[in-house]
Formats: structure tokens, C-alpha cells, sequence
């Protein structure tokens, strides 16, 4: 682009504080579905039992199982995938080729999602099928090695394909992350099978996708051996992956392949099988964008107890702790559970607040042919009763089930859960046999029923904001949401009580949700005396580790209350370092006179949504604005 032109869009840009030629989403809508706030609603069938879930378009969530004798078949195979639509309710078969068993996922940043690792070919009764010549009765090729890709659709016209270039090292229970550029960063997993890892198929290194040569050695995977499946990870604003595995937590600095050892997990082992709720909580500008992750529940279990226990009989953990790695290497313990859980999901809803739900109150994940197993699960007394955990709240009271009704269904092992768009949650899945076993002798059958739960602002009329853009930068100029009467009640002093979060729902199995993640960006606003409203919303903090590229549901929350979540694309759209920008100052809030609770003179209110006070004079966005065109010319 001539240099000149462009440096002028970047100049007219700041002068109106908003992004010349930027393009506009399509405004949020009221709700399409109707239901009950506080219960869950059976509302459709699977097909395939949800091993794996993810909301891939606003309307549809892919769900991958993994391979077993679903009755619906699918070319010369039964399938063990599918695309499930949300607004009818319908799902259709999709065609995976290799074995899906416990693979990982994530989005990458030019929206393609990944599906990697998984197992060898099966047979019936999830045995190993050992014939090197064929691929068995399921015709499902070795996955161990695989990455699956998907551009989701809503036509119906996408499919699963299988990427040209294979993992370097096959993987079983691998963590997928993604990192700044959109790219992933694949760790640890098993080479083969079994109920917890051990040191004859360890795999305990990270990879990259695309590749950037071998695999690098993890030492901490060495360490937390036998239970190092599926490590918790998440990349922090510093850039340093936090990974928690055993009873172990490090800080990974994958550009120099260094670990920083912090403190030991406190109380209970919280990754799979004793899978702990885990949540990287809300990244705000009150918190400065500081991470703070949130473990929950799981099992008390020394590494030698993994096998010759009987499982099935241990009461979960209810102890929650927390830690801010980039901070400080400690845990501090916050309110814990109401009832003990493994296999607890967490999810963030658009209104701060956490909605837990699934798994047990004893035993872990897993399953076999043991004696003293339920059927062949490792997990008892499924957990019906949701909870919310409110960050806001003082200590003591955080979590609550005022108003929750419980579950009809029992989500144990390979259970899922994801946010949908209109604010209420997908639950699906449950499967601790080895392979489809369902019948009136079977207590913890192969569960197809997707149900969703309603929270509690879900039959409020919502608000229908305009001008959100159909992609959010890492800083940069802010864009202006316009408000209407209804959106705020007829109140523009809800402006001072409205926020604007972007969600990335991530990719659901075992109790984890890869790549979820909850950032409120910075804003202010000018309300009118008409009662409506102009919110100025900052684009990312200038850093793609606070959320990396890919897409992302916005949501607008008024007073508690969010619109319907709009499909976003954090960064271009690209693989590759995203532009990073100066952040533009916010103009200051301020509340024209005569608005309904306040009279006489016109005020500017002290009432900037953050915990940041940005310089807030014309002149500090002049200055920001040459800065930019400086850096525009230069760079050219
Ligand atoms: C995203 O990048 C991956 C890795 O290079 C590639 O396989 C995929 O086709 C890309 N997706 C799109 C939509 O370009
Ligand atoms: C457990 O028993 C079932 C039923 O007999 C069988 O189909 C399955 O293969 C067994 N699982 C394992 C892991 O041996
Ligand atoms: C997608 O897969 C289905 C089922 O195998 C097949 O019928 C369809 O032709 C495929 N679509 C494309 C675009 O390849
Ligand atoms: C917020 O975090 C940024 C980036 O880590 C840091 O530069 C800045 O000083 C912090 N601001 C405050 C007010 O703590
Ligand atoms: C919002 O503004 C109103 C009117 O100025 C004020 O009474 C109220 O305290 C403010 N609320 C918050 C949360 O700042
Ligand atoms: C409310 O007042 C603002 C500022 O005067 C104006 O821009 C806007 O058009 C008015 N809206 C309505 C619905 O009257
Ligand atoms: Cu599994």
C-alpha cells in the first residue's frame, strides 16, 4: 500500500477516534431459543458420545469421539465424529479417519482447528488391533501421530482433513496451546495406552505445529511420572507457559527451552486422572491483565497409589487454589468446593462469573475391567448440582447454587461443556466403557444426550450494541459501541456498569478447556441525556500473549446482562507475529446533564471502567496519534 495513503488512514483514524475503514460485524440479536434460568434442557442427540467438543461457528459445535461401535455409521465405518447445529438441534455425520482416543485441540490463528494425537487401530471392546496389514473393524488408521484439521463451516460442505506432514513423536493424551503467532505448541502425552502414564512410553517433550523441527525435551514431564497425561499449560502475558503437571508446576520458556521451577501443588494431584475444575481466570484492567489460574477439587493420590487403589472409592478433593505465576511462584487456597469433585468442568460465563458443573463426587476419571469398578468407571456418584463461582464475591461466599437446579444426567468420564453465543451452556457426553455399551444392566451407559443450561440473565432482553468490529488488534486506536435506550434500561448511568468481554470458549475434554480464555478490554463512555450511550472500547493491550490470534465471541454486558456473543477474529486472520501498536488513550467518561438520576450541571464522572487512568487530554491522543504516524513511516 502507498505509505502515504496509509499513514493518512492511520492520522484521520486517531482524529475521529475510531478505525477508518474498519469492518463492522453484524449487530447482536435477542436469543432464537427460549429456557428455563437456572435448569438444564435435553435438547438433542450427539450421535457420536462428546469426547471432544468445540464451537467452531456461532451455530455449530464439532464434537470427535473417540473411536468405538456408535450405531452411526459413516462410509465403511462407524463415526466417531460430528457437527452438531445448535439452532436446529440436528447433527450430521463427519468422517474422521484415524483413531481420535484422547487427542488434544485448539484454534489456531487463522481459525483452522486442530484435532492432534489419539491412539493405535482398535478392535471391538477397545482392544488393540495389532494386525499391521489392515486397520481392523473400525478401519481407523494409527492416530497417534496424526493432526486433523477443520475450517468450520455452516453450510454443511467442511470436513475433517489430515494434515500433509505428521507429529515428529506419536502422542496420547497431548496438551494442545496456542501461542502468540497462532501457532501451536503440542506437549507431552503417552505412546501408547493405559489408566496413567509410566516411564516405558513417555513422551516427555513439546513440538510445534507447523513443525519447527524435533521435539524438546520437558524434564518436568520426567519428574511427575506416573500422572503427567495431558499436562495443565497455559501461556501467560509474560510469554512463559505456566505448565502444572503431578504434584509439580514450572514455568516453560519455550524460546529457550528453560524451566523455573515454582511450588508444589498444594492438597490434591489436579490433572487427568484426578482432573481438577481449571480455569485461567478473567484478565481485566482492574487486574492489569495479570493471569491468575484456578485449580479445584481432583484426587489426593502419591504416585505409587495410581494403581492397587481402589479408585472408584475416593472421595474428591474439594480444596481451590490459586496461583499468579507471573507474580509470585506460590499457591494461595480460595474458598474451596461445596462438594468434592474430579472431572469438574469450568467455564467462564460474560458476566465474571465461573459456572462449574460435571463429574463426581468419588473416584477419578478412567476406566477398566477391574472388580471393584462401576461397569468398568473409575468415577461414582456423578455430582447433578451445578455451581458458580463469583470472583467478585467476598471470601467465604464465592461459590453458590442460589437459584441452580441439578442435572438429570451424570457427566463422567469424557464429559464436555462449552459457552454457546446466547450466554447459555452445551453439556454433552459421558463414556466410561471402552467401547459403545449402553442397556438397562448398564449404570454409566455411552451418553449421546446434549443438554444446555440456562444461567440466570438468559430471558433478560439483551442488548443489542452497534459498531462492533469484525476484528479486535493488539492496541491501536479504540473503536465507539453505540447503546441504545433499551440496551441500558433507559438509564445511561448503566454505562458505568457495562462491560466488554471477549471469550475464546476453547476445546473441551476431560475436564479441561484448551485455549479458554476471558479478557475484558478497557473502556469508557459518554452517556446521553436521551439515555443512550456511546461506550470507547480499547482494543487488546499491546501484547498477543493476553489472548493470541484466532477467533473469539465478544460479548457487551450491561449490568450483568450479555448481549448475544458476536464472532470476532483476534488479530489479521494469519499465522505470524500479529501487529502490536501503541495503546491510544481513552477519552474520559463523562454523563451529559439532565440524565435521569443526575441534574444541573454537566459532569464528567470519575467513571472509566478500569483501574488504569490513562492520560486523558486531546493532546495525549495528538502526541499518540504523530507517534503512530512516525513509526507508520519509518517501518515503511
Ligand atoms: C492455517 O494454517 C495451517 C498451518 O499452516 C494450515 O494447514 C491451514 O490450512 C491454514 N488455514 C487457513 C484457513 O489458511
Ligand atoms: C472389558 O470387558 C469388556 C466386556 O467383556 C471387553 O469388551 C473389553 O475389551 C474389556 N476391556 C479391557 C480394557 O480389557
Ligand atoms: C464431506 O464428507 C462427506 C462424507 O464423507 C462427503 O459426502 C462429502 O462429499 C464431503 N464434502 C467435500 C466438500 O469433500
Ligand atoms: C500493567 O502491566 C504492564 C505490562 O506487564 C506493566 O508495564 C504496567 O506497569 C502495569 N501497570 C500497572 C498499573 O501495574
Ligand atoms: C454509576 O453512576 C451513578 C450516577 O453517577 C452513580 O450513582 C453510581 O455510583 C455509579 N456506579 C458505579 C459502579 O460507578
Ligand atoms: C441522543 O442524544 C445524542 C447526543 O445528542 C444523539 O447523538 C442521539 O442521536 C440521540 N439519540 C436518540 C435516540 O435520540
Ligand atoms: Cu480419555
Amino acid at each position: 500500500m502507498d505509505s502515504t495513503l496509509f499513514s493518512l488512514a492511520i492520522f484521520s483514524s486517531f482524529i475521529v477516534g475510531g478505525v477508518v475503514g474498519q469492518s463492522l460485524a453484524e449487530a447482536p440479536g435477542q436469543p432464537t431459543h427460549s429456557g428455563t434460568t437456572g435448569q438444564f434442557e435435553i435438547v438433542g442427540d450427539s450421535l457420536v458420545s462428546a469426547q471432544q467438543i468445540f464451537l467452531g461457528t456461532v451455530d455449530k459445535v464439532y464434537v470427535i469421539d473417540k473411536v468405538e461401535n456408535n450405531p452411526t455409521r459413516i462410509n465403511d465405518h462407524p463415526a466417531w465424529a460430528a457437527e452438531y447445529s445448535v439452532s436446529t438441534n440436528k447433527a450430521r455425520a463427519m468422517d474422521v479417519r484415524t483413531n481420535t482416543f484422547c487427542a488434544g485441540g485448539n484454534v489456531l490463528g487463522n481459525g483452522t482447528w486442530v484435532n492432534v494425537g489419539g491412539n493405535q487401530p482398535i478392535t471391538f471392546g477397545g482392544l488393540n488391533w495389532d494386525d499391521p496389514n489392515s486397520n481392523g473393524p473400525y478401519n481407523d488408521p494409527d492416530g497417534r501421530k496424526s493432526i486433523r484439521l477443520l475450517n468450520p463451516c455452516d453450510d454443511e460442505s467442511c470436513n475433517w482433513s489430515e494434515a500433509e506432514r505428521e507429529l515428529h513423536t506419536g502422542r496420547w493424551y497431548p496438551t494442545v496451546e496456542i501461542l502468540e503467532d497462532g501457532t501451536a505448541i503440542i506437549i507431552g502425552g503417552a505412546a501408547n495406552g493405559g489408566y496413567v502414564n509410566d516411564a516405558g512410553q513417555d513422551v516427555p517433550t513439546y513440538e510445534f505445529f507447523p513443525s519447527r523441527g524435533d521435539p524438546v525435551h520437558l524434564p518436568i514431564l520426567d519428574r511427575t511420572l506416573p500422572a503427567n497425561l495431558y499436562p495443565l499449560t497455559w501461556l501467560l502475558p509474560s510469554g512463559q507457559l505456566l505448565v502444572q503437571s503431578n504434584w509439580e508446576t514450572t514455568l516453560l520458556d519455550y524460546h529457550t527451552n528453560e524451566e523455573t521451577p515454582l511450588d508444589n501443588m498444594p492438597d490434591a494431584v489436579r490433572v487427568y486422572p484426578a482432573s481438577a475444575g481449571t480455569i485461567m481466570l478473567g484478565l481485566t484492567p482492574a487486574n492489569n491483565w495479570t493471569a491468575t489460574i484456578m485449580f479445584c477439587g481432583g484426587t489426593n493420590l502419591q504416585p505409587d497409589q495410581w494403581y492397587g487403589t481402589q479408585v472408584v472409592k475416593i472421595p474428591a478433593e474439594t480444596s481451590c487454589v490459586k496461583i499468579s505465576p507471573d507474580v509470585s511462584p506460590s499457591y494461595t487456597h480460595d474458598d474451596p468446593l461445596p462438594v468434592g469433585r474430579s472431572m469438574a468442568n469450568f467455564i467462564h460465563l460474560p458476566n465474571g462469573k465461573v459456572f462449574c458443573l460435571n463429574g463426581v463426587e468419588t473416584g477419578t476419571a478412567g476406566y477398566g475391567n477391574d472388580t471393584w469398578a462401576i461397569g468398568e468407571s473409575y468415577g461414582d456418584n456423578p455430582v447433578l448440582q451445578p455451581v458458580v463461582y463469583d470472583p467478585a464475591a467476598p471470601k467465604g461466599q464465592r461459590w453458590s447454587s442460589d437459584g441452580l437446579s441439578p442435572s438429570t444426567i451424570g457427566r463422567l468420564y469424557h464429559s464436555t461443556a462449552l459457552l454457546l453465543p446466547d450466554g447459555s451452556v452445551f453439556v454433552s457426553g459421558s463414556n466410561p466403557n471402552s467401547d459403545y455399551n449402553v442397556g438397562p444392566d448398564v449404570k454409566y451407559f455411552t451418553e449421546y444426550r446434549v443438554e444446555r443450561f440456562y444461567p440466570s440473565y438468559y430471558n433478560e432482553r439483551r442488548p443489542e450494541p452497534k459498531g462492533i468490529p469484525q476484528k479486535i488488534g493488539y492496541g491501536g486506536s479504540y473503536f465507539d459501541l453505540t447503546l441504545s435506550q433499551d440496551d441500558l434500561s433507559g438509564d445511561s448511568n448503566n454505562l458505568n456498569k457495562t462491560t466488554v468481554v471477549i471469550i475464546r470458549t476453547g476445546f473441551s475434554t476431560h475436564a479441561m478447556n484448551m485455549g479458554q480464555r476471558y479478557v475484558q478490554l478497557d473502556s469508557s463512555y459518554t452517556g446521553y441525556a436521551n439515555g443512550t450511550g456511546v461506550l470507547h472500547v480499547s482494543q487488546l493491550p499491546p501484547n498477543p500473549a493476553v489472548l493470541v490470534p484466532g477467533p473469539a465471541l465478544l460479548f457487551v454486558v450491561v449490568d450483568g446482562v450479555p448481549s448475544v456473543g458476536v464472532e470476532v477474529m483476534i488479530g489479521n486472520g494469519q499465522l505470524g507475529a500479529p501487529e502490536v501498536q501503541q495503546t491510544l488513550a481513552l477519552p474520559s467518561s463523562s454523563m451529559e446533564s439532565g440524565t435521569s438520576s443526575q441534574q444541573g450541571h454537566e459532569e464528567s464522572a470519575d467513571g472509566k471502567n478500569s483501574a488504569i487512568r490513562p492520560s486523558n487530554s486531546m493532546t495525549a491522543l495528538y502526541v499518540f496519534g504523530l507517534i503512530s504516524l512516525f513509526r507508520v513511516i519509518r517501518d515503511f
